[in-house]
């Protein structure tokens, strides 16, 4: 991290006038469905129980360490049958027919249940609880209650499976705190899904037992020239963890076969003409690739993507294929062949950017587009012969993109993205000719050419991240900027008790 102060605004942390109640549909994402009832608030106080059967155990104990700190409360988290359910939180695991991440909240002045058919829809609902809680609730340190719990019942349920954001460990790494600390941004707002992007051109992040320069040599440089760093297989396996407990699922990419730079660094034998090149530390792309006519290309891609795969209990393996400038569209779609069917032996499926779309299908595969343009016959193509997609369009999800163009951090060639354009789009209407059901969900990249420090990955994340949640989670019936940016100030004195920083968009009539 570097030591020269960010261009980013500091961080502001009073809790002053941050206890007033929420009403019951002021959370972000927006519920499907909110049945308020006034005056059957329930309240939270020093005698407050929260029950649980042994299965719901774990989320049960993060409602309680999210709650404790600012209410100062005991709350106890009780796993027997024979507790009280009046005056307490009680978590049941039973199926309220909203699908596989749904939960249902009950709201009474004598008790409050939250039920799911999962974990992951239990947790869903923990974050619910926590929002519908003063902002006060963020502070680290106890605040003065009186705290209430809104009274009526949500019956919520995502949109979309599939909702997620990128973050480039490659251009400026990020330790594993940062990482676990954007894991908690991406729960909070009911994301699943933690795309790494842990290869580039300048620099390898992930420790290859079979391969082991690729992170020492690889990993040790940056963007600017700055130190680099790479995660051992332990830490991959802690961020794994971690985002597994928060439901998150991480999706790594081995970006083939171009951004291969860092790799041709601490491998001369894989590069093109056989010489070891010096690293970079540039923003270019499109110039370094592995050759698709040699064997040892697939020998190494089948090490590292094996290794990936063995330490990834998620379903995907992301293999890259943007920007292969230098690889002629034959040798390349033979290339993207090969690494597809390298990938299905390791038993995952094939998360690509959508670049690899002419590549022949193999069974499940998703292409992740990142394109501008309403109509891409390519893709539409590959989508009728089986791929799904993943909405990541430059123009509204890409978090490295400049908010206005006189933000202090980030790109501009996708146009400057305030929360508004973020906001306000479908992702089922963005391309034509590629059917709704084709489309698994949406996901924001983080790019970090310009990224640097944690000030600077939350100031890009929050509040775009939120928008995104809301069009992956809620549904279309529910999408008005008016209400969202209404729903979006509250977020703010939350983000500033939690000591995070964000960026004060004019957009948005914070409190
Ligand atoms: C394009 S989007 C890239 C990245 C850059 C990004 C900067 C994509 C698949 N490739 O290599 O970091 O633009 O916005």
């Amino acid at each position: 991290m570097p030591t020269t102060p960010s261009p980013v605004p500091p961080v502001v942390t009073s809790v002053s006038g941050r206890t007033t109640p929420v009403a019951l549909g002021d959370v972000l994402p927006v519920p499907a469905s909110v049945r308020p009832e006034p005056g059957a608030d329930f309240p939270l106080t020093a005698d407050t129980v929260i029950r649980a059967e042994p299965a719901a155990r774990a989320e049960a104990d993060r409602l309680a360490t999210l709650l404790r700190p600012a209410t100062g409360h005991p709350l106890p988290v009780t796993v027997d049958p024979a507790a009280p359910a009046a005056g307490a939180l009680t978590l049941a695991l039973a199926d309220p027919g909203l699908g596989p991440e749904g939960y249902r909240l009950d709201i009474t002045p004598t008790g409050v249940r939250l039920t799911a058919a999962t974990p992951a829809g239990l947790g869903h609902g923990v974050q619910t609880l926590r929002q519908l809680l003063p902002a006060a609730v963020e502070s680290p340190t106890p605040v003065a209650g009186p705290w209430s719990l809104p009274g009526g019942t949500i019956a919520d349920h995502p949109r979309y499976g599939h909702r997620g954001a990128m973050l480039d460990v490659a251009r400026h790494f990020f330790g594993v705190d940062e990482v676990l600390r954007v894991v908690d941004h991406l729960a909070r707002y009911k994301l699943n899904h933690l795309h790494l992007h842990l290869t580039d051109d300048q620099g390898w992040r992930l420790a290859i037992d079979s391969w082991p320069r690729l992170a020492e040599i690889g990993g040790a440089t940056a963007v600017g020239g700055g130190p680099g760093g790479w995660y051992s297989q332990a830490d991959y396996r802690r961020i794994v963890g971690y985002a597994a407990e928060r439901h998150v699922t991480v999706v790594p990419e081995i970006d083939l076969p171009g951004h291969t730079h860092a790799a041709l660094t601490a491998y001369g034998r894989l590069a093109p003409d056989g010489v070891t090149p010096p690293p970079y530390t540039g923003t270019e792309v499109g110039f370094s690739y592995l050759d698709p006519d040699r064997e040892l290309t697939y020998s190494f891609v089948a090490d590292v993507l094996g290794e990936v795969a063995a330490l990834t209990p998620g379903p995907y393996l992301h293999v890259g294929g943007d920007e292969a400038f230098k690889v002629p569209a034959d040798a390349y779609a033979r290339f993207v062949d090969r690494v597809q069917r390298i990938v299905a032996d390791t038993g995952k499926t094939v998360l690509g950017w959508h670049q690899i779309a002419p590549a022949p299908h193999s069974p499940g595969r998703v292409l992740q587009y990142w394109g501008r343009t309403a109509t891409d016959p390519v893709v539409a193509d590959a989508v009728r012969r089986g791929a799904r997609l993943l909405m990541s369009p430059a123009d509204r999800t890409y978090l490295d993109m400049r908010y206005a163009p006189d933000s202090p951090v980030g790109h501009d060639w996708a146009g400057a993205i305030d929360v508004r354009r973020a906001y306000d789009w479908d992702p089922a209407g963005y391309l034509d000719d590629v059917p709704a059901e084709a489309v698994l969900g949406v996901a924001a990249p983080l790019w970090t050419e310009y990224v640097t420090s944690r000030a600077e990955l939350e100031y890009m994340l929050l509040p775009r991240l939120p928008a995104l949640a809301e069009l992956g989670w809620s549904p279309r019936a529910t999408h008005d900027w008016a209400g969202f940016r209404r729903r979006l100030a509250a977020q703010g004195p939350r983000w500033e008790t939690a000591g995070a920083g964000y960026h004060r968009s004019p957009e948005v009539p914070w409190p």
